[in-house]
C-alpha cells in the first residue's frame, strides 16, 4: 500500500545515509523501523559490515535477533553512532510525540546515548502543531501504584484527560517492557499557546510516579518522511 511504501522509502533512505561500518546503532520500535532493519540486514550482508544493534524494546530485540544481527546493550555500547526510530507525530520544530507502541522510555534512554537521532515516518506524521493528526494524546509511563493520583494531578494542573491505556490482548491495563502503566494524556488544544512544551514536559516529569513522557524535545537530528509518490522529504 502507499502507506507501507512511504514507510519503506523513509526507512531505506535513513539507513543508506547514516549507517557506517564498525559502529553501534540504536534500533527503535514500531512498524516503520521494521523496514529499516530489513535494509540494515541487507546492507550488512552485502557489504560485510560490522554493526552492533542496541534494542529499545522486546519488539526491537526480536527484530534484531530474527534478522540474525549482532545484539548489544548500553552496558557494552553506551555511545551509539546513531539511533533510527519511528514517531507518532512530528511538528515543524522536530518536536516528537512517541510512545504509540508503548516503548517510549527505553526509546528515550537509547536516543539519549547518541547525538544523531534519526526519525523515520510516513508523511501523515508531519504536523504543524502536536495533536493536529495524532489524537491519542501524549503517552506518559507511570509506576503502577501511582496511576490514579498521577491522573488527578495531570488533569488538575494541566487540564484535559489522561486515562490509563487498557490492553487489547490482555485483561487490564497495558504493562510496558519495564513493568509500568501508560497514560495517554489528551491535552487541551490551546495549552500550546499558553506555555512551552519544555515547561509542560518539566511539570509532567516531576510528578512523583511519572517515569517518562512521550515528548521528545530537542532530541532529533534528522527526520525522513516517506511521501505517497515514493519520494522522501528530509528535514534536519
Ligand atoms: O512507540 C513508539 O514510539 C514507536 O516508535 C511509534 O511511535 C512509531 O510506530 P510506527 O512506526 O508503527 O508508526
Amino acid at each position: 500500500s502507499g502507506h507501507e511504501d512511504a514507510k519503506r522509502v523513509a526507512a531505506y533512505q535513513a539507513v543508506d545515509d547514516h549507517i557506517k561500518n564498525n559502529t553501534a546503532v540504536g534500533i527503535g520500535s514500531g512498524s516503520t523501523v521494521i523496514y529499516a532493519v530489513d535494509r540494515l540486514a541487507e546492507k550488512i550482508n552485502k557489504e560485510h559490515l560490522k554493526i552492533v544493534c542496541v534494542a529499545t524494546s522486546f519488539q526491537s530485540r526480536q527484530l534484531i535477533l530474527n534478522h540474525k544481527l549482532t545484539l548489544g546493550d548500553l552496558e557494552t555500547h553506551p555511545d551509539l553512532s546513531c539511533v533510527i526510530d519511528g514517531a507518532d507525530e512530528v511538528d515543524d520544530k522536530l518536536l516528537l510525540i512517541k510512545g504509540g507502541g508503548g516503548c517510549l522510555t527505553q526509546e528515550k534512554i537509547v536516543a539519549s546515548c547518541t547525538s544523531n537521532v534519526i526519525i523515520i515516518a510516513d508523511h501523515t506524521k508531519l504536523s504543524k502543531h502536536l495533536g493536529d493528526n495524532y489524537k491519542r494524546g501524549i503517552p506518559i509511563e507511570v509506576i503502577p501504584l501511582s496511576y490514579v493520583p498521577v491522573i488527578h494531578k495531570i488533569e488538575t494542573m494541566l487540564g484535559g484527560k489522561a486515562p490509563v491505556r487498557m490492553a487489547k490482548s490482555k485483561a487490564g491495563p497495558v504493562v510496558t517492557d519495564n513493568g509500568n502503566f501508560i497514560l495517554d494524556w489528551q491535552f487541551p488544544p490551546d495549552i500550546q499557546s499558553q506555555q512551552s512544551w519544555e515547561a509542560i514536559n518539566s511539570k509532567l516529569i516531576h510528578i512523583p510516579g511519572v517515569v517518562e513522557t512521550g515528548l521528545f524535545i530537542n532530541m532529533v537530528s534528522h527526520v525522513y518522511f516517506g511521501m505517497p509518490d515514493g519520494t522522501f522529504l528530509h528535514k534536519d
